[in-house]
């Protein structure tokens, strides 16, 4: 299955938390239980992170500048980085995973819909002036991905950073 949409898949994960204690409850009906709970966060850029196995931690500040320090981040593959994210500016921030076509979506559903918030999904932190959050996110596939804030106006001004998996 192809999938690009990481909103959906965030749904689509919600979701199937919610099937997992149905289908415990049927297992005694179906023979086989088909739950994928194990990769069901799975997206084109990587997986949530587990705490237990972080395997460092990249510290990224974001500034009223509209830039992202430092820009780029080289990781190992299957790497799990703990993304510690700081705000010293005045103006909100946030830095949001994903493929290059994820992000200019995002970006462009952000214009129309300012208020969106991310707090509820695990590849973007949203942080107000001042304040510093975290992410942990494993880097389960090859390949160029991107850090964005997708604040309007501040992605298409060059908030946007790298992340090379290889
Ligand atoms: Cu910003």
């Amino acid at each position: 299955m192809k999938m690009t949409r990481p909103r959906l898949i965030t749904l689509m994960a919600a979701l199937a938390m919610v099937a997992v204690p149905l289908a415990v409850h049927a297992a005694g009906n179906h023979a086989g239980g088909h739950s994928h709970a194990a990769t069901a966060d799975e997206t084109p850029f990587g997986m949530p992170g587990d705490k237990k196995v972080a395997s460092r931690t990249v510290t990224i500040r974001m500034s009223d500048a509209m830039r992202f320090s430092p820009a780029a981040v080289n990781v190992k593959l299957g790497e799990t980085i703990r993304f510690v994210v700081t705000n010293p500016g005045n103006l909100k921030h946030e830095f949001v995973l994903g493929t290059m076509n994820d992000l200019k979506e995002h970006a462009e559903a952000m214009k129309k819909h300012p208020d969106m918030e991310h707090g509820e999904e695990n590849h973007a932190v949203d942080l107000a002036g001042g304040k510093r959050g975290s992410l942990l996110w494993k880097f389960s596939k090859p390949g160029e991905f991107y850090f964005g804030c997708l604040i309007p106006g501040h992605f298409d001004a060059g908030m946007i950073g790298k992340v090379i998996v290889k």
